[in-house]
């Protein structure tokens, strides 16, 4: 008895010390600047953190599609509707490509998008937010894709191969998509008064939204210690806001428009721009479910899903029926 219990101990600690020794090894990797890979041995902990902020980020542009898809049908000419059109689906690549990216990780799309429809999975706050005016689709594509490219350029070096390589081409199409928002910004800054104010008006409401975005302030941020550790994370969610702050202030002096900030100033010791503070309760609140259109975006993913459930139907039995055809083909050569 005393014996068989010694080698169990002995069996458990030498477990443990493999593991420690798996562990070392790959924080090692990570400390070393190389990428971890689909195949490659990770901690269950560093999957289970991708899975999460791989899938919201995948969420959240699949949920982005419908404050931007509210205004395709009264874009202002021709020109700015097909531009529109091509952004959100954009959008929709994005967000397949970051599914891919998740399933790499050993969970399926349809579990991802259930935990969707569920709400048990998050996606971003900023998509909680009406698109009332058409000034709306300007600011989305300045400080919502300007946000966006702000918090994923440093992704594309994220430890996880899949999901950086991902970033590269994302980001590089976001900021066409920030491009083409300054563009409608400037165009509505330097028209008609109701024009101006129009433009105004909507960065009076997407602002602060937008420094939610980046996620709670360093001292709240339950992940950023860890992902920090794993090179998931390069820079801290306040030191991100900061960097979209300093860009985005001298951009809005540049149309003329005011940040809507009594306290904004310059803080000339640090060269950095200070905002007053930010309401969390107000960023809790809409994470919780309760923003303006939490309920809405929820109801028509789910109609979306549910109404396109004969294509994903019909793509199945096609590549079946390719798959047949081809297995005979090969039986027929032979
Ligand atoms: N909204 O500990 P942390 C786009 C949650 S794509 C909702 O700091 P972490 C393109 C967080 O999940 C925009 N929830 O978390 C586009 C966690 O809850 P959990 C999306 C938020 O992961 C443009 C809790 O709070 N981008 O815009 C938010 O270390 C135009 C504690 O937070 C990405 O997803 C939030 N804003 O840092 C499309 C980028 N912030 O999961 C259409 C990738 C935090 O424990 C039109 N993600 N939470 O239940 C990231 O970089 C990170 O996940 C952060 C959060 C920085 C968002």
């Amino acid at each position: 008895m005393y014996t068989q219990a010694l080698s169990v101990e002995n069996q458990t600690d030498q477990c443990a010390s493999e593991e420690q020794e798996k562990l070392r090894r790959f924080q090692g990797r990570i400390d070393g600047e190389n990428r971890i890979e689909a195949m490659d041995w990770m901690p269950e902990a560093y999957r289970r953190t991708l899975v999460r902020q791989i899938s919201q980020h995948a969420h959240s542009e699949i949920i982005g599609m419908q404050p931007e898809g509210n205004w395709l049908t009264r874009a202002p000419s021709l020109k700015r509707k097909l531009q529109l059109l091509a952004k959100i689906q954009d959008e929709a690549g994005h967000g397949l490509y970051l599914y891919s990216a998740a399933e790499t990780l050993g969970v399926s799309r349809e579990e991802l998008i259930d935990q969707l429809h569920a709400q048990k999975a998050k996606y971003s706050s900023i998509f909680n937010y009406p698109t009332l005016t058409w000034a709306d689709i300007g600011a989305i594509g300045w400080l919502v894709d300007g946000a966006a490219i702000m918090n994923q350029i440093p992704l594309c070096r994220c430890s996880y191969g899949p999901y950086a390589r991902a970033m590269v081409l994302i980001c590089k199409e976001e900021s066409f998509h920030q491009r083409q928002g300054y563009e409608i910004m400037m165009t509505l800054a330097r028209g008609s008064p109701e024009q101006r104010e129009m433009a105004q008006e909507s960065l009076n409401r997407w602002w602060w939204p937008c420094l939610m975005m980046f996620g709670p302030s360093d001292r709240d941020s339950q992940h950023s210690d860890q992902s920090t550790q794993w090179k998931i994370k390069r820079f801290s969610n306040d030191e991100l806001r900061q960097k979209f702050i300093d860009a985005t202030v001298p951009q809005a002096h540049f149309l003329d428009l005011t940040i809507p900030d009594p306290d904004l100033k310059f803080d000339e010791p640090t060269k950095h721009w200070q905002t007053g503070p930010i309401d969390w309760d107000e960023f809790w609140r809409v994470v919780k479910g309760e923003g303006p259109c939490n309920r809405q975006r929820i109801a028509a993913k789910r109609k979306a899903h549910e109404e396109g459930a004969w294509v994903r139907e019909a793509a199945m039995a096609h590549a079946q029926k390719r798959r047949e055809r081809a297995a005979a083909a090969k039986v027929a050569a032979e």
